[in-house]
C-alpha cells in the first residue's frame, strides 16, 4: 500500500503527478483556504502533508496526525510551522529554496521600478481615459518619479533572495549596501556590496528592500524610528513578510512624507485590506505574488515532490529545514 499525502491547495500538476507514482494523493480542491477543522480531520490518516504559508502547522495539527512523518511547505519561508515541535516529534520539515529566488528578486525590482516611476498611477490615468479628457499630449510636470540608475540600494537580509536583488542592482549601476545577521564576505566581493548597520543603511539608501525571514528578531524591525531615519525621497520595498514592518508607522510615514513611497507584496495578515493604506497614491500593492511565475511555481512543486519521494526512499530530503530531526528519527 502506498503512503498517503494530503496537499492543502492545488499546486502545479507536475508535482502532483510525480507524487502519484509514490503516494496515494489527495488535494484540497477549492480555491478558498482549507478550514482549520477540515485540515485537522484530513490529517488523521496521512503520512505526509504539503502545506501553504497561510496554514498554521503546530502541536494541534501534529496531535491529530499520529502517522505524520513529513511536512513539505510550498514556500521558502516556514514561519507558519512550529519547527521545534516538529523536530521534537521526529517530523521532517522541508521548504522550497533556490527555485523561487530569481522570480522573487525580479518581483522586488518590479515593485521598486513601478513605485519609483508611478507606473500604476500612470496606467490608470491612461486606461481610464483621463489622459484623453485632459486633451494634452504631455506636460513637463506630470508623473515625476525618482531616478533609479546610479542610486543607492540598501538590502536588509542578504540571503539568496537579497543577493539576487543586489545582482540586478549591478546592472543599474547602483551602490549596494546590505545588512544581515552575519557578514557575507564572498557576496561582498562578488557584488561589491558594503555591510552597514541597519541605521546606516536606512540613512544612506534611496531604495530599501526587505528580504529577511520573519523571526522574533525581525518582527516590526521597521517601525517609526527606522522610517524616520530614511530619506524623505526614499522608497521601501517589502517582499519578505508583512510583520517585519509596523503597518501603522508605515501609513504615517507615507502620509506625512517621511518617505516617498512603498512597494508592498506582503501584509501583516493575508488576505489584507486597509482603506487608509490602499487609498494612498504613493504605494504599489500586490497580493503576495513574489514567486508567482510559471517557472518558479513548477520548480516549487517539483522540489516538494522530490523532498517527499526522497524521504519515502529512506534518505534525507534535499531541502530539509530541521536538520537535527535526523537524530530523532531516521527518514522513511
Ligand atoms: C509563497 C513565499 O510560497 O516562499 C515563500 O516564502 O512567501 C511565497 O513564495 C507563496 O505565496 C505560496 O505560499
Amino acid at each position: 500500500m502506498k503512503p498517503k499525502v494530503f496537499i492543502t491547495r492545488a499546486i502545479p500538476e507536475n508535482g502532483i503527478e510525480m507524487l502519484r507514482e509514490h503516494f496515494e494523493v489527495e488535494v484540497w480542491p477549492e480555491e478558498r483556504e482549507i478550514p482549520r477543522e477540515v485540515l485537522l480531520e484530513k490529517v488523521r490518516d496521512v503520512d505526509a502533508l504539503v502545506t501553504m504559508l497561510s496554514e498554521r502547522i503546530d502541536a494541534e495539527v501534529f496531535d491529530n496526525a499520529p502517522r505524520l512523518r513529513i511536512v513539505a511547505n510550498y514556500a521558502v519561508g516556514y514561519d507558519n510551522i512550529d519547527i521545534k515541535e516538529a523536530t521534537r516529534r521526529g517530523i521532517y520539515v522541508t521548504n522550497t529554496p533556490d527555485v523561487l529566488t530569481d522570480a522573487t528578486a525580479d518581483f522586488a525590482w518590479t515593485l521598486l521600478l513601478a513605485t519609483a516611476r508611478r507606473l500604476i498611477e500612470a496606467d490608470s490615468f491612461t486606461r481610464s481615459g483621463e489622459w484623453k479628457r485632459r486633451g494634452v499630449a504631455w506636460h513637463p510636470r506630470w508623473f515625476l518619479g525618482y531616478d533609479v540608475y546610479g542610486k543607492t540600494i540598501g538590502i536588509v537580509g542578504f540571503g539568496r533572495i537579497g543577493q539576487a536583488v543586489a545582482r540586478r542592482a549591478r546592472g543599474f549601476g547602483m551602490r549596494i549596501l546590505y545588512n544581515s545577521r552575519t557578514r557575507k564576505p564572498e557576496a561582498e566581493k562578488e557584488l561589491n556590496a558594503e555591510f552597514k548597520s541597519l541605521n546606516e543603511l536606512l540613512r544612506e539608501s534611496d531604495f530599501v528592500v526587505l528580504a529577511v525571514p520573519l523571526t522574533k528578531e525581525t518582527y516590526h524591525m521597521i517601525g517609526e524610528r527606522e522610517l524616520k531615519l530614511m530619506k524623505n525621497t526614499a522608497i521601501l520595498v517589502n517582499i519578505a513578510r508583512g510583520k517585519v514592518v509596523d503597518t501603522k508607522a508605515l501609513i504615517k510615514a507615507l502620509k506625512e512624507g517621511w518617505i516617498a513611497g512603498a512597494g508592498l507584496d506582503v501584509y501583516k495578515e493575508e488576505p489584507y485590506y486597509n482603506e487608509e493604506l490602499f487609498s494612498l497614491k504613493n504605494v504599489v500593492l500586490a497580493p503576495h505574488i513574489g514567486s508567482a511565475t510559471y517557472g518558479a511555481r513548477e520548480g516549487m512543486a517539483e522540489l516538494v515532490a522530490r523532498n517527499l519521494i526522497t524521504f519515502k526512499n529512506g534518505e534525507v530530503p534535499p531541502t530539509l529545514v530541521n536538520k537535527e530531526v535526523v537524530n530523532v528519527r531516521k527518514p522513511g
